[in-house]
């Protein structure tokens, strides 16, 4: 199987610098693909130091900051384009260990189209967070899990493993929401087309250095999109 982790990054040069080592050791016959909003902190320069030496990395650079849905999608594309028979989500901010990422390859060999590493199925953890923070990104789950008949307990998470396969039946490149929204419609998306889905057990991770990006807004438009949905889904429409 041929892995390309795609991993999206704006201000992540501090990250990188580690992330990169890390998961050339931890999972050495992945590719990585960098896709790069143009980071004023110089991630795409760390990212071409590496490049020097080492084949299996890659940058693709967007002109401004556009958001993680289309970093996604222009990475995903540019993945199948390349023949890779395994597109890694995944984070750079450490949240996503790259030691479990052998793991959701392992499921994904196994037939899986999508592999979501889930902090709420058996064995999954988040170790730091308040029960408060937990119940909210839970409930989060359950209400999307419900109104959308997904059948998934972290639809929200964004360390994963697609099959081309998958991505093609889901029509990824239609989905244009970002953050949370993002992951929970593809996953969505997933499940009406028959995608088999499987959770394999994550610990999630927050990020030590550099900033969120995350907003309320993309809480808001992933909540907006479930309801929606799920109204539309409950009339039969
Ligand atoms: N290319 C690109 N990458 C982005 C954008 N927004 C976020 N990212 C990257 O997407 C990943 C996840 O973003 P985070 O800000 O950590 O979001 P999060 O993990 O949901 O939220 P936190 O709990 O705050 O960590 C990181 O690697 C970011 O650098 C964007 O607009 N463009
Ligand atoms: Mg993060």
């Amino acid at each position: 199987m041929r892995a390309l982790v795609v991993m999206p990054t704006y201000n992540e040069s501090e990250n990188l610098a580690k992330m990169i080592p890390a998961l050339r050791e931890a999972v050495p016959e992945a590719d990585l693909l960098i896709v790069d909003d143009s980071s004023p902190d110089g991630t795409a320069q760390v990212v071409q130091g590496f490049m020097e030496n080492d084949d299996a990395v890659h940058l693709l650079s967007r002109p401004a900051k556009s958001g993680l849905g289309g970093a996604y999608r222009e990475g995903f594309r540019w993945g199948i384009d390349h023949g890779y028979d395994a597109l890694v989500e995944m984070d750079a901010d450490f949240s996503h260990d790259p030691e479990q990422l052998p793991s959701l390859l392992a499921a994904a060999a196994g037939g899986a189209g999508l592999v979501i590493g889930s902090r709420y199925v058996a064995g999954g953890t988040i170790p730091k967070w308040s029960w408060q923070r937990t119940m909210l990104s839970k409930g989060g789950n359950l209400y999307s899990s419900a109104l959308l008949g997904l059948n998934v307990k972290d639809a929200t998470a964004g360390f994963r493993v697609y099959s081309p396969e998958a991505l093609g039946l889901i029509g990824y490149q239609e989905v244009t929401l970002d953050g949370y929204g993002f992951q929970v419609e593809m996953t969505y998306r997933a499940r009406r087309a028959g995608v088999k889905i499987l959770e394999v057990p994550i610990s999630f991770v927050d990020r030590e250095v550099g900033e969120s990006k995350m907003s309320g807004s993309i809480v808001v438009e992933a909540l907006v999109m479930v309801t929606r949905r799920g109204i539309g889904r409950l009339f039969g429409r």
